[in-house]
């Protein structure tokens, strides 16, 4: 098993929480803000940095993975939109298949393209079942994805597409109401998943506040990932990750 999803298992095995400070690398075109959200999420103690976004309008990414890595001493993990969010700069990749949608590329079609690639690059890929939650709004992730999210209020529908990817052997669950979401996913749902699938639950999408993000840890999640809080206000760091430790 590799470093990064040993990491993921230990953490759930000891019930300690984390958090996943998400980098767009758009925004990471930006080289005082990117350093600035690096340092932050070290020095508030985050556990994880992620990298990645479903439609990147700059040719910065490979830059940006480098940077981060140069900077931080937390692991970076790749959360790829697309095959070409690969870098060799990463210590690990979610390697990513939409089971709550049915577009065949986006389960099964982008992967073989990347594959070589990942292991060419000598990147520890993290097989991933990524569950995409209707959040109150349109995101660019359902829109590039062309998928249907999980409605909202169907825990029943989350839990039994976890509980088939945990079948075909993933080893990770990312539930996600897509960056900006005007709401994170219920407590209720990430229950029911927790309920049926003994795998590190990861949960991002519309987190803003520290009383969300102990609720979502109180409810199963074992990492919540962050992005547009801190694009925002990058000083939110610190309660949000005191309120995941806590
Ligand atoms: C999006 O889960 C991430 O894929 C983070 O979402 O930007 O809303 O924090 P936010």
């Amino acid at each position: 098993m590799g470093r990064v999803s040993h990491l993921l298992e230990s953490a759930r095995e000891e019930g300690r929480k984390m958090l996943a400070v998400l980098i767009d690398p758009d925004f990471g075109a930006d080289q005082d803000r990117l350093d600035r959200t690096v340092q932050n999420a070290c020095m508030a103690q985050a556990d994880l940095i992620f990298v990645g976004g479903s439609l990147l309008t700059t040719a910065a990414f490979d830059r940006c993975v480098a940077r981060v890595k140069e900077i931080s001493d937390r692991p970076v993990v790749l959360f790829p939109g697309s095959p070409a969010q690969l870098s060799a700069h990463a210590d690990a990749v979610l390697f990513l298949s939409l089971i709550s949608g049915r577009n065949p590329e986006l389960l099964i079609g982008h992967h073989v393209t990347a594959a070589p690639s990942v292991k060419a690059l000598g990147i520890e890929p993290i097989p991933t079942g990524y569950m995409l939650i209707d959040g109150g709004k349109p995101t660019t992730v359902s829109y590039v994805s062309q998928t249907l999210p999980i409605p909202h209020d169907k825990p029943g529908i989350a839990a039994a597409t976890a509980l088939a990817g945990s079948y075909l052997g993933l080893r990770t669950i990312y539930m996600d109401t897509g960056s900006g979401a005007d709401r994170s996913v219920s407590p209720a749902m990430i229950a029911a998943v927790r309920s049926q699938v003994d795998l590190p639950l990861i949960i991002g999408g519309g987190i803003k506040d520290a009383r969300t993000a102990s609720q979502l840890c109180h409810a199963g999640a074992d990492v919540l990932v962050i992005g547009t809080a801190f694009e925002q206000d990058p000083e939110r760091i610190f309660e949000l990750s005191e309120a995941v430790h806590r």
